[in-house]
């Protein structure tokens, strides 16, 4: 019997068209696919991402077999079991004896350079395949970022647009324009309420699952009851379909609101089967595209969900792969408070905050503008640190792996690359999640107030750190207007708001 390939699957590489298993001979080949503690707690992860992925992974390997491919998979509670990439692959190794190990190259820079250790720690070739599931290969980016001091999303999505042909008019953007943003930042009008998303029941195989995750991670947080994600590709294709009729056509209006018990509002939930395989880009851009072709959705929807994917999601991987390592170490703006306590009991009193918390803990899931201007907003303003900060945010989401959640939080939510991502930090007060949505009408806090009882902290928190950086921001005109008006502002005002800070920030240390 000639010696097989052993071809790796990963969690997040549940794809039939993995480059991975390009060419495999179902006669001689064996795909591995290692169910790991060691991936499950590297951080804590939410429950519900520990079910997904196994899930999925159990699913694939299904369909795999039914196609007559022979999949090694081995289970989390196997006695067996190392719990670690290289100890599973070095059994099998000695299982199958082949004569290479295929993989995909994977979403985390740590599990790239376990892999490159394979070669020498087994004496086998170790082939380590391009992830062709993304629209932009790793070197395009390189292309394009090389030599620029600034790496721009908005330039690179151009580009993109240009590369996939995606809402073009030969070489002209489809209506005349790039970007439809300035339509897109209404807050959601009283008696309008969004869509109820699908129900995907689990099966048999995510019952199993979750009972498994119940029973070894039962100090992870978050909830696992109500898990709601689809699990295979046939399922993310309804999730998918779904969204185009009965959410994108608002999606772009209400894109960055905020709404009090609306946890999903217009947006798709698609990034948990896209970061794992089961849908891929470019079928999503075209479902979207085609959609608006069709008439059925209004150009700013159609425009403003493709930049989310072609734009952000392929400038993310790009700006990882480009950066790392070390993308994630520096500290631009030093922040070193520790990570307060109601990051994980949502008890912090600030309504918008517990909602965001409490939501994440119930779903695995919060939507972008939560994300960014609540959470990340918050933990900019109080100057924590960014690796703590990294840490929760890719533990608490069912779709965090690192590609694509290091460079949001440390560029996009923390400023602490110093700009590369973003030209400003997305530092706002307690006026703009007010003007986004409705939580303040309802909270402890009154967002109007500044200092003395009942303030805002967002707003304190703001001038504080406006004071704390207005010299590293002098020289950035787009900080220029809050820079004016603190320079404008009584130094008694400024001195009563950082006190308010202080105490308050020196109070969230002894807090739950
Ligand atoms: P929608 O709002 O419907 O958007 C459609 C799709 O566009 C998403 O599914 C996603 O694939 C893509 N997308 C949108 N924004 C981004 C972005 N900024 N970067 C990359 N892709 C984007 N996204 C992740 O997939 N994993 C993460 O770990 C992650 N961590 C984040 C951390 C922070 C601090 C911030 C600010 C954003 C993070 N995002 C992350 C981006 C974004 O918030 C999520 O992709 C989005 O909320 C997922 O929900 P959705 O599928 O309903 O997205
Ligand atoms: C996130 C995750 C988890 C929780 N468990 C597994 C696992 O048991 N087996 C596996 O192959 N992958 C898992 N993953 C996904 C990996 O962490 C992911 O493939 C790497 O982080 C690279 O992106
Ligand atoms: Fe959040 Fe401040 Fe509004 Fe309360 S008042 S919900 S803390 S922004």
């Amino acid at each position: 019997m000639p010696q097989p390939s052993l071809r790796l699957v990963l969690g997040d590489q549940c794809s039939a068209s993995l480059s991975a298993l390009e060419d495999l001979d179902p006669a001689r080949d064996v795909v591995l696919m290692m169910e790991v503690r060691g991936e499950c707690t590297y951080v804590p992860h939410h429950p519900q991402k520990i079910a997904l992925i196994l899930s999925a992974m159990r699913h694939f390997a299904r369909a795999l077999r039914a196609r007559g491919v022979r999949v090694d998979h081995v289970a989390l509670d196997d006695p067996a079991n190392t719990h670690s990439f290289s100890g599973e692959v070095a059994r099998a190794v000695a299982r199958h004896k082949p004569a290479r190990i295929v993989a995909t190259e994977p979403g985390e820079w740590r599990v790239r350079q376990e892999m490159e250790g394979w070669e020498a720690a087994h004496g086998l070739p170790v082939e380590i395949r391009d992830d062709t599931r993304f629209l932009a290969d790793l070197g395009f980016f390189r292309r394009w970022a090389q030599g620029k001091k600034q790496l721009r999303m908005e330039f690179f999505y151009r580009e993109m647009r240009r590369a996939t042909g995606f809402l073009m008019q030969g070489d002209k953007p489809e209506g005349g324009e790039w970007n439809y943003d300035a339509e897109n930042r209404k807050p959601l009008p009283k008696g309008l309420v969004p869509p109820t998303p699908p129900r995907f029941a689990p099966d048999e195989i995510t019952h199993e699952v979750m009972a498994l995750v119940t029973r070894e991670f039962p100090a992870h947080f978050g909830r696992l009851e109500g898990f709601n994600w689809p699990v295979t590709a046939a399922e993310a294709k309804r999730a998918l379909a779904s969204f185009i009729t009965d959410r994108l056509p608002r999606f772009g209006d209400y894109q960055d609101a905020l709404a009090e018990g609306e946890a999903t509002l217009f947006h798709s939930l698609i990034s948990t089967s896209l970061n794992i395989g089961l849908l891929l880009p470019g079928e999503v851009c075209a479902a979207a595209e085609e959609a608006y072709r069709q008439g059925r959705v209004p150009l700013n929807a159609a425009e403003g969900f493709i930049r989310q994917i072609l734009g952000w999601r392929e400038y993310v991987r790009g700006l990882y792969w480009f950066k790392m390592p070390g993308y994630g170490a520096t500290n631009a703006l030093d922040a070193r408070r520790p990570l307060p306590g109601f990051y994980w009991t949502g008890q912090s009193g600030m309504r918008c905050m517990d909602a965001a918390i409490g939501q994440t803990r119930d779903l695995a899931y919060a939507h972008h503008i939560q994300r960014l201007m609540v959470t990340g907003n918050f933990a900019l303003l109080a100057g924590i640190d960014p690796l703590q900060v990294q840490e929760w945010y890719l533990a608490v989401y069912a779709d965090a792996f690192e590609w694509v959640e290091l460079p949001n939080t440390h560029g996009m939510a923390l400023h602490a690359d110093g700009g590369i991502m973003a030209s400003k930090p997305y530092a706002a007060s307690g006026a703009y999640i007010n003007r986004m949505g409705n939580h303040c009408g309802r909270c402890r806090y009154d967002v109007k107030r500044a200092t003395g009882e009942g303030a805002c902290p967002f707003n304190f928190l703001y001038w504080d750190f406006i004071a704390r950086h207005a010299e590293d921001f002098a020289g950035n005109p787009r900080m220029a207007m809050p820079l004016n008006t603190f320079r404008k502002m009584a130094p008694e005002k400024i001195a009563a708001m950082r006190a308010e800070a202080a105490k308050f920030l020196n109070a969230t240390s002894s807090l739950p």
